[in-house]
């Protein structure tokens, strides 16, 4: 096939062989269990008994299953194979009505792997600088999108917007995108700081714990995207969608698109916790970061009124739309109030909640999560009842998510109108709910509902497949991601998370192979023209690191 036409494709005329149906039948995390965990595999077949043998087939355990009803996402009737008393580490297999479930490990280190692999997902996504061999290996690759950029509605400004992260299987860089990713790899960063500081990457920068350095790259670049009124533009991308070509052929003129007040009030918040994570580290940086920050905020003094953004006639890339900016906002402001302890922010945030939003999402769109989350650690003066409220605001959607997951077949808080676009994120930042109302508030059975969410990315979910490339024995590795195409190298590049199930089929891959009335949760295709169903992006990875370093900080049950 011809690189360029991936969407295009007729795959109606010849089936792809990639659409692939699990060999397995029976579903289990294909990277493990910890010793002392819950141990569950899903059987969606009748079936009494299963056992769980080693890998030369002796049995190590064996048990009775149990009967979990009709599961409305999955449209499977769920039987539950428990095998939590088995402890001992090693590598084995479930098996029941003679099928076998994929390889998986019981052990202390089952998730260092793909925690090491999904942080380092943001390296090979680096834009501007090229990925050599010695720390990309197979999957290097020439410098791209350096050359200056032009003002979308002043092509005589020319701009060096050079850096950053490509937003996924697209070649764009869009800043709310990129600050919901480095928020949650930051806010991971202050929480989980053991699981970060032993990470090796293999990076070529030394001196910082590497997911520092990673995130720095992307704050470099969010730098450039500030005008010279602290404004922030919107995104760099070309006009259209680049074909399926390595990142250094997609030559197409580079463009930066107008301000908006979202980008400038999410600019805001990250380089202000930046500062303070980078301070430890880097003075210079960190007063780089306020310095932008402060810019930022007095840009939106100045700018009360919401500046949204849709695309200009001929860009066809990311929106990124919003309907309002208010969450934006009071992430800003909560995050300088964290920064700085003046009393003005503080005015601000508190008047900022006198809107309705929602004060736990953790999205590229909503980000009232990540402002609570910066005023809830602060070492500021606080108001306790707004702490009250931020409190009862975790807790309650945590009790509200462990009911819906207790419902679930699969264990985890999806219901089939979740399974929408980036269903995915959604999972993790469910998990990502829990970890925090396990950390923040002591409620340590929030720690087993988190791990199921991770169970159900990497395999036990009703395909039986891994959505992270490069980890499980049955994987995705035709994600829709340009330069995983365009190298020519059958093994995709390690440690990308796939978009995942999305019920509305929203490309015409989607809607024109997955048969209609498929249950919301099986909706879903390891193919690479699907962008609806397994594009890959830095905010599913960025959710997806931060419940692994959790789950690699509390190994415990
Ligand atoms: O992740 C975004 C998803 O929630 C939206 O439904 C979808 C359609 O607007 O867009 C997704 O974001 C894409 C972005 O616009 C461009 N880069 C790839 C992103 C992932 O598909
Ligand atoms: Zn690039």
């Amino acid at each position: 096939m011809k690189a360029g036409d991936i969407t295009d494709r007729k795959y109606f005329d010849a089936p792809p062989a990639v659409l692939r149906i699990t060999p397995f039948g029976i579903f289990v995390d294909q990277a493990g269990y910890y010793p002392r965990d819950t141990k569950k595999a899903v059987i969606p077949f009748e079936c009494e008994s299963f056992t769980v043998t080693d890998m030369i087939g002796n049995v190590r355990y064996s048990g009775k299953t149990v009967y979990a009803g009709a599961d409305e996402a999955s449209g499977d009737n769920v039987r539950i194979a428990d095998f939590s008393e088995l402890t001992e580490k090693g590598s084995y297999c479930v098996r029941a009505g003679g099928r076998t479930s994929a390889m998986f490990r019981i052990g202390d280190d089952i998730y260092d792997d793909v925690f090491m692999k999904t942080s380092k997902a943001f390296y090979y996504l680096r834009c501007g600088c090229g990925l050599d061999e010695r720390h990309a290996g197979v999957w290097h690759h020439g410098k791209c999108h350096t050359a200056p950029a032009k003002l979308w509605e002043d092509r005589n400004v020319t701009l060096d917007v050079s850096g950053g992260w490509h937003d996924a299987g697209d070649y764009g860089r869009y800043v709310t995108a990129g600050a919901c990713a480095v928020s949650h790899l930051l806010y991971a960063f202050r929480l989980f700081p053991e699981a970060f500081e032993k990470q090796k990457l293999n990076i070529p920068e030394e001196g910082l714990p590497d997911i520092l350095s990673e995130v720095r790259c992307e704050l470099e670049w969010f730098l450039k995207m500030q005008n010279g009124e602290g404004g922030v533009y919107h995104k760099a991308t070309t006009a259209l969608h680049a074909p399926f070509v390595m990142p250094e052929d997609d030559t197409a003129e580079m463009f930066v698109f107008p301000v908006s007040s979202m980008a400038t009030a999410d600019l805001a918040a990250v380089c202000a916790l930046a500062s303070g994570v980078y301070s430890a580290y880097d003075k210079t940086f960190s007063d780089r970061l306020l310095k932008a920050a402060e810019k930022s905020v007095e840009w939106l003094e100045r700018n009360p009124q919401f500046i949204g953004f849709t695309n200009p006639e001929g860009c066809n890339t990311g929106g990124y739309g919003e309907r309002d900016d208010l969450s934006n906002r009071f992430w800003a402001y909560s995050e300088m109030y964290a920064l700085t302890g003046e009393r003005k922010y503080h005015d601000r945030l508190v008047s900022a909640l006198e809107k309705d939003f929602p004060l736990t999402a953790l999205g590229y769109g909503e980000v009232g999560g990540v402002g609570a989350l910066a005023y809830i650690l602060c070492e500021r003066e606080k108001d306790t009842a707004l702490l009250d409220r931020l409190k009862k605001e975790f807790l309650s959607l945590a009790e509200e998510l462990k009911k819906k997951a207790d419902k679930c077949g699969y264990g985890i808080a999806m219901e089939s109108s979740d399974y929408y676009w980036g269903s995915n994120m959604g999972l993790m930042t469910k998990a990502m709910i829990f970890a925090v109302t396990d950390v923040l508030y002591g409620d340590h059975s929030c720690r087993e509902y988190a791990c199921r969410h991770i169970h159900c990315l990497l395999g036990a979910n009703a395909l039986g497949i891994s959505y992270v490339t490069g980890a499980g024995e049955f994987r995705c590795n035709y994600p829709h991601l340009r330069p995983a195409f365009a190298d020519g190298i059958e093994e995709c590049i390690p440690g990308m998370v796939a978009g995942g199930p999305n019920k509305y089929l929203s490309d015409p891959f989607a809607a024109n192979v997955i048969p209609k009335g498929t249950p919301p949760m099986k909706c879903y295709a390891d193919d690479t023209a699907s962008y609806s169903l397994n594009e890959i992006t830095i905010y599913w990875n960025s959710p997806t690191v931060f419940v692994l370093a959790y789950l690699c900080t509390y190994n415990r049950p």
